[in-house]
């Protein structure tokens, strides 16, 4: 059955090509995302960081998948928002199911949604809808958010970001990197400076979390394409990240320092994953009354 569901999750997959995937209602996190290599050198294996310690019942948002971010980033900073926690409502509220939207040999596609509900509209009183759209192919998984403006009247402004935890091999083993951000400025929120990105590859070795401004916004030639690298010189494995609409990318890492105060991170779990995160993160996106915005997330494995 390419596509299953029950009261906590949606299971995607296509045996064909051994590509899964798993989406809880629960803030619509995708969990688990199975995927062989598009270039035929590696089986079918999870690509996504989740802590073996990561609450999975609702209790609390998910350390791990991809958590949605909206309608803002970070901690809440508008004096509208200061009844809601960090990364907003989106990831820690009960998705509906909103339909099959394809279901063939060359993907499997859902529908979930997110309209106000009596818990929401205490904490933020504009109008909204949210649907996104999970998508499964042989080597990629697609996210797209749609955010919609159904006011008559009234302007949306929100920012939004997809958490994506890649897993990968131990950084104390192998060079994880990130290409390409050389150029780009970015608010470094570790040092809590802005810096200009001198590397040609960023790595996690360190305690990181940077967020890069313009990555995606059209301002380079690639419009937000990303190679997340590991693994000897010309075996290297890893994921390609395609953003589109997100005009910033998150690079994230605790390591130790700051991930052993996550009492949802596994012990060592920091040293198996890098967050790189598409998203409205340094911006706002305001939406006219009526119209949507669409940001995109491609992962593909190589
Ligand atoms: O995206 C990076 C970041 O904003 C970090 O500052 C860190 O807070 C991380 O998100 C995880 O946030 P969370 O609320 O899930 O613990």
């Amino acid at each position: 059955m390419p596509i299953e569901r029950n009261a906590e999750k949606i299971t995607l997959s296509l045996p064909s090509a051994g590509a899964s995937a798993e989406i809880l209602f629960f803030g619509a996190t995708v969990i688990s995302w199975k995927s062989a290599g598009a270039s035929g050198n590696s089986d079918p294996t999870e690509r996504l960081f989740l802590s073996k310690k990561s609450a999975l019942d609702g209790s609390k948002p998910v350390r791990g998948g991809i958590p949605v971010v909206f309608p803002f980033f970070g901690a809440p900073t508008d004096p509208a928002h200061m009844k809601m926690s960090s990364h907003g409502f989106a990831r820690s509220s009960t998705w509906e199911w909103g339909g099959e939207v394809l279901d063939n040999e060359s993907g499997v596609s859902v529908r979930l949604k997110l309209n106000p509900t009596p818990e929401i509209s205490q904490v933020f009183s504009p109008e909204f809808s949210l649907t996104y759209v999970v998508t499964l192919a042989a080597h990629q998984l697609s996210t797209d958010l749609h955010v919609h403006n159904p006011s008559s009247d009234t302007a949306l402004t929100h920012q939004a970001l997809l958490h994506t935890y890649i897993s990968t091999a131990p950084h104390s083993s192998t060079t994880v990197s990130v290409t390409p951000l050389k150029g780009l400025t970015y608010f470094d929120k570790v040092a809590g400076t802005t810096k200009q990105e001198e590397r040609e590859k960023v790595d996690v070795k360190e305690f990181t979390d940077s967020v890069y401004r313009g990555a995606g916004s059209g301002e380079r030639p690639d419009g937000g394409q990303y190679k997340v690298r590991w693994g000897p010189e010309g075996a290297e494995t890893g994921l390609d990240v395609r953003a589109t609409n997100f005009g910033d990318v998150v690079v994230w890492n605790p390591r130790e320092e700051a991930g052993s105060k996550l009492g949802d991170m596994e012990v060592g779990g920091w040293d198996r994953f890098v967050c790189v995160e598409p998203g409205i993160a340094s911006y706002w996106n305001t939406i006219a009354p009526g119209e949507k915005w669409i940001g995109q997330q491609v992962l593909t494995a190589i």
